[in-house]
């Protein structure tokens, strides 16, 4: 009988897995029955906690994969064939990392200009699966740190942590390090905004491949293709993500979307009707915050345009 492992997924790149075990990092598949298991998501992914079986050959089989405890996910994009796994008519949710305890939403001030409404669509899948957020904003040596607080600072108001950093002038880079120790975390956000050279500034040999251009506005372009959690110490990890051009939520209705708007959650217990969409009905808490000032419009606005969008899916 061949040994066994419990391990971690550090690595998964089509269909190979990296697990970190006891007996080193072992290069991992799936065994074939697993396949059947879940219906509605990715089998196996970074930070998968799975007991491996060792072969002869050094590699192993992946032979259990342990419940997660949450998962950052999104539904995979409509126009690409091959990131649109069906198992027969169940849609299968991509997920992005299994067990993170916290994530960071990293976007830069500038180049590409920061895509708030993706930030707004993080925050509300990072509140429906009770992972801890915090905001990155990335080069800062772009703008300034007044113009970035005049971007990101409504983020703070509403009491999210916001890192203010730079690779270039190392601004904010001893906060980001202190904040990976001892948990898994997971660096999540468009492509270019600086994800990889963030992870190579913190670990000087880690070699992660970043992108050359810096003014990186073209769509399409990923420079990181596969996750991957990189080692911080004994429990600590980061993982690096592809950069995302869509966020589409799984599993999250129009209807609960207020809700997971910190700001604008503890209100819509006031509104006047109890299925209150927040735009004509008379007395609603949420219309009558965002007329004082008490909510951001672009908060509010962001809540319409994604319940819209939503609906219409
Ligand atoms: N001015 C400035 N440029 C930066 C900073 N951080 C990263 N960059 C540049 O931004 C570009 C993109 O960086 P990457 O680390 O490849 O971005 P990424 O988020 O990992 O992108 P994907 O892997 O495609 O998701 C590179 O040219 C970096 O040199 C920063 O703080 N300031
Ligand atoms: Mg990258
Ligand atoms: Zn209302």
């Amino acid at each position: 009988m061949n040994k066994q492992y419990a391990g971690l997924i550090i690595k998964a790149q089509s269909g190979f897995f990296t697990v970190h075990c006891e007996a080193g990092r072992i290069e991992c598949r799936l065994r074939g029955q697993l396949n059947h298991k879940r219906l509605n998501t990715d089998l196996a992914t970074i930070g998968d906690k799975v007991i491996i079986e060792l072969l002869e050959d050094g590699t192993g089989i992946i032979k259990k994969v342990c419940d997660r405890n949450r998962v950052l996910a999104r539904r995979p994009p409509s126009n690409t064939s091959v990131n649109k796994p069906r198992y027969k008519d169940h849609e299968i949710q991509q997920v992005l990392i299994a067990n993170p305890d916290q994530a960071i939403f990293v976007f830069s001030c500038q180049d590409p200009t920061p895509n708030l409404g993706m930030l707004d669509r993080f925050l509300v899948i990072a509140a429906a699966n009770e992972i801890p957020a915090i905001i990155c904003a990335n080069k800062v040596d772009l703008v300034g740190t007044k113009n970035a607080g005049s971007i990101f600072g409504l983020y703070q108001d509403i009491g999210y942590r916001v890192l203010y950093t730079s690779t270039v002038d190392k601004q904010g880079i001893q906060e980001l390090k202190t904040m990976l120790p001892g948990q898994i975390s997971v660096l999540a956000g468009p492509s270019g905004v600086g994800k990889s050279t963030l992870l190579n500034t913190i670990k000087p040999n880690l070699g992660l491949r970043v992108s050359e251009i810096s003014n990186s506005n073209s769509t399409g372009r990923h420079t990181t293709v596969y996750p991957q959690l990189i080692q911080i110490n004994d429990q600590g990890w980061v993982a690096d993500t592809p950069g995302l051009q869509t966020l589409d939520f799984f599993d999250i209705e129009p209807e609960e979307l207020d809700g997971y708007f910190v700001e604008i959650a503890p209100l819509v217990s006031k509104c006047a009707f109890s299925n209150c969409t927040h735009t004509h009905e008379p007395n609603c808490a949420v219309v009558t915050a965002v007329n004082r000032g008490q909510i951001s419009e672009i908060r509010y606005n962001s809540l319409l345009q994604m319940r819209n969008q939503n609906t219409q899916e």
